[in-house]
């Protein structure tokens, strides 16, 4: 690899676009039609629909900071492992998760797939 191809990766990885690392292309996403939003949403019940955004959003109590804070070191390594992040926010044992697509500008099959490992962690 070129010493400018791997400025190009290095500069990607660093500014989290990984479009110079996928040719130039955005990975293309469908963004969810109203009837599979509702599927969604009935089969995820504990969450619930932001219009806004067009995103899914939970709120998750634990006993203490620490266990809020392992909760999210799981979900970041689903994350990860699905290529797709929650916009999340934490206060002691209090996690408020959001699920959106970036790239779809709105719900899509990532974030059903984020959902159910998220739920299957508890
Ligand atoms: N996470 N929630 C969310 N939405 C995205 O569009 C998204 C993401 N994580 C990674 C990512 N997009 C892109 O870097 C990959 O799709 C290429």
């Amino acid at each position: 690899m070129s010493s400018r191809s791997r400025l190009v990766a290095h500069r990607a990885l660093s500014y989290g676009d990984r479009t110079a690392l996928t040719s130039g292309r955005k990975t293309m996403v469908q963004k969810l039609d109203d009837a599979q939003r509702s599927a969604l949403l009935a089969r995820f019940p504990q969450w619930t629909h932001d219009p806004v955004r067009d995103a899914i959003t939970r709120q998750f109590r634990f006993d203490d900071f620490a266990q809020a804070f392992g909760f999210m070191a799981s979900v970041a390594i689903v994350a990860e492992k699905l290529d797709h992040h929650p916009e999340w926010s934490n206060v002691y044992n209090r996690v408020d998760v959001l699920l959106t697509t970036h790239d779809a500008n709105g719900l899509s099959e990532r974030d059903a797939k984020l959902a159910e490992a998220i739920e299957a962690l508890l």
